[in-house]
């Protein structure tokens, strides 16, 4: 299962505490300071692709410092820990809302600091006080809940009601496998597949109150809001096919009006169902409802040709 959202609490390494001590002959104090806890950091990475990992776990926290000793030794400071998320995460600080979104592979952020180690008694040696008895423990790391998002980069969208034909179509033009069926909500989460160096994605279908939560595709609106092209896909056996159109519009526009402002091409899916004139008269319709129709079959290999065409231009 694609996960694309989760809840963690992070938390940096807690310094290590100082120590109170002494030389066994020289009487003075000998406890050495603790050491810093590690950093926590995220870096985006290749080697992830969804946020799985932090669904399973939900608490992080980098190595602790290491107490100081005697003899003046100091302790060990704790090991960083980098946690590897997917190119274009996003953190939100729960807290204070405070948003990064690692955009650039192999970058890293500093997200908590370790705390600093505690003193030794050594350290509180002064001209009056010879042997000081005390020693101070070492700071807590720093603590932050965040809620992590990802939103795939993928430069075209297909989108549409459920069972329009989306999958098929992202077999055809891509590498991909996506699973496909003759009944609604067959594509559960979104599948990619690459198309002249560019990443077509599938959203599952979206339906009448999606933006309300209903059925799957909202929850994957996110996923389009980076692309560059829409692909709205409207089977040609549809009853009202300026409805269907409309469901989908209306519900995007309920989650994020900006995405309506993208370059969108309808496809006029499965017209191998129906006769020449039933395509040209649904084309009639959807004319009025913007710009560019293309009219494509899976079992139509000009049809396919002629929207990859499309979409390398
Ligand atoms: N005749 C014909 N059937 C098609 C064509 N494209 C898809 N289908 C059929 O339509 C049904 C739905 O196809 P999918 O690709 O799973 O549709 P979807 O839009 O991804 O559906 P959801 O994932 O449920 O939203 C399947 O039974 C496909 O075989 C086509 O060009 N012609
Ligand atoms: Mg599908």
């Amino acid at each position: 299962m694609f996960i694309d959202e989760a809840e963690i609490a992070v938390e940096g390494g807690d310094g290590g505490a100082g120590k109170v001590a002494f030389f066994v002959n020289k009487k003075g104090p000998s406890g050495g300071n603790g050491g810093k806890g590690g950093n926590l950091y995220f870096v985006a990475s290749q080697n992830v692709s969804d946020l799985k990992k932090y669904s399973k776990k939900n608490i992080f926290k980098a190595e602790d410092g290491q107490g100081g000793e005697s003899n003046r030794r100091l302790g060990a400071n704790g090991k960083d820990l980098y946690l590897q998320v997917p190119i274009n995460t996003t953190l939100t600080d729960i807290n204070n809302n405070e948003e990064i979104t690692l955009s650039d592979l192999n970058s890293s952020v500093l997200v908590c600091g370790g705390g600093a180690g505690g003193f030794g008694n050594d350290s509180f040696k002064t001209a009056t006080d010879r042997t000081p008895k005390r020693a101070t423990p070492g700071q807590k790391g720093q603590v932050r809940r965040l809620k992590l998002i990802l939103k795939l980069i993928a430069d075209y969208g297909l989108i549409g009601l459920p069972n329009a034909g989306k999958s098929s179509l992202l077999n055809e033009l891509t590498n991909a496998k996506a699973r496909i069926a003759s009944y609604p909500f067959t594509t559960l989460e979104p599948n990619l597949g690459v198309i002249n160096g560019k990443i077509l994605t599938d959203i599952p279908g979206l339906i009448e109150g999606a933006s309300m939560g209903k059925g799957l595709g909202i929850k994957f609106l996110k996923h389009i809001e980076k692309v560059t092209l829409l692909l709205h896909c409207i089977s040609v056996e549809s009853e009202n096919i300026e409805k269907d159109y409309q469901t989908v519009v209306e519900e995007i526009a309920k989650y994020n009006k900006n995405i309506l402002t993208k370059k969108t091409i309808i496809l006029l899916t499965k017209v191998d169902l129906v006769s020449q004139e039933v395509v040209k008269e649904k084309m009639k319709i959807l004319e009025k409802l913007q710009s560019k129709i293309i009219p494509v079959s899976i079992y139509d290999r000009k049809t396919l040709k002629f929207l990859k065409e499309q979409l390398v231009k």
